[in-house]
């Protein structure tokens, strides 16, 4: 009788198994690539509901702040609940052979699998200012990449503030045209559903709760600006801890007065809906208006809109 690891093996070609592998196992180390529990994993993650995240104009912060989710680690993440099939940052595998399997899970799992798209998608010069990747000598572009995979996803992710919205490469003056993923669908009459998460970064358990939503109940209830609920539901000034103070005409002079309201300090907090007063960053140790100010970051219209950061609105 054939052992869990090995029936799990014989369903895969050789080829495909290994390629598969590269973009779940690069995050964890390669060590593991021959753990049974991970090939089991990854295998049935694989048949329900692969998760493809692109790049684009954008700094790696979203992917960075989901590396340090401490619960779920990133670990359980890319093992029990992303079927992570490809990013370009973490997995091992690059190039053509990356890329080719990435078209090849998009294709056999059409209007199945979600894509995570990072960063913005400059539009002009036929998205030239964006190249992702090359196939076959030919270089292609984010715009490109987008809109071929959006049009085959079942679901799009929008993740960080860039993605959403355009983010910082949309600010004044961008030159590349810089949009998010919906501004891109617009454009090209695209229907996928998007979900954006946005953030700069966006919050780890943003985009593993977003994620974990859609794959066990669905696209998740968002708000006017395409923001689940769940994290973005709720105003950051009517629930800030400093709001007694600014009750009572109490405002800080400087970001070391810890009691006062932030708001003469330039704090963004009554624009801005996210739950980061209550979540907070760094798994719990401290969050903006602790230290500085809200500068607004998920919201559209960021960073523009904000600034200057550091001045009363
Ligand atoms: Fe933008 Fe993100 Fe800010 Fe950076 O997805 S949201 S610049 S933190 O990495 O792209
Ligand atoms: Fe509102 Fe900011 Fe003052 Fe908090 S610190 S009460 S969010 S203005
Ligand atoms: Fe962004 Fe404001 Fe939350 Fe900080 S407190 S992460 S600036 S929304």
């Amino acid at each position: 009788m054939l052992s869990e690891t090995q029936q799990t093996a014989a369903t895969l070609s050789r080829r495909t198994f290994l390629k598969g592998l590269t973009g779940t196992a690069a995050g964890i180390g390669l060590s593991q690539i021959f753990n049974p529990k991970l090939i089991s994993a990854m295998t049935k993650g694989l048949e329900t509901h692969p998760v493809l995240w692109i790049q684009g104009q954008g700094c790696t912060g979203c992917s960075v702040s989901l590396l340090n989710s401490v619960e779920p680690t990133i670990k359980k993440i890319l093992l029990e609940i992303i079927s992570l099939q490809y990013h370009p940052t973490i997995m091992a595998s690059e190039g053509e052979t990356a890329l080719e399997n990435m078209y090849r899970v998009a294709k056999e799992y059409k209007g199945k699998f979600s894509l995570a798209v990072e960063g913005a998608i400059p539009m002009a010069a036929d998205g030239k200012y964006c190249i992702s990747g090359e196939m076959n000598h030919k270089e292609i572009t984010m715009l490109q990449m987008t809109k071929e995979l959006g049009e085959m996803a079942g679901s799009v992710l929008a993740i960080g503030s860039c993605a959403a919205y355009g983010g910082i490469p949309a600010a004044k003056g961008n030159l590349t045209e810089a949009t998010g993923v919906q501004g891109v669908f617009k454009k090209f009459g695209i229907k996928t559903p998007v979900v954006n998460i946005p953030g700069c970064p966006s919050h780890p358990d943003w985009i593993v709760g977003s994620i974990a939503h859609l794959l066990t109940k669905g696209i998740p209830e968002v708000d006017e600006n395409g923001r689940p609920l769940l994290f973005f539901g709720e105003n950051i000034h009517e629930n800030c801890p400093y709001l007694e103070y600014f009750d009572k005409d109490i405002f800080s002079a400087t970001f070391t007065q810890k009691k006062g309201c932030r708001m003469e300090l330039g704090c963004k907090g009554p624009d801005v809906n996210a739950d980061c007063f209550r979540r907070r960053w760094n798994n719990g140790l401290n969050w903006c208006v602790e230290n500085a100010v809200c500068i607004g970051c998920v919201e559209p219209g960021f960073p523009d809109a904000f600034s200057p950061f550091y001045e009363k609105a």
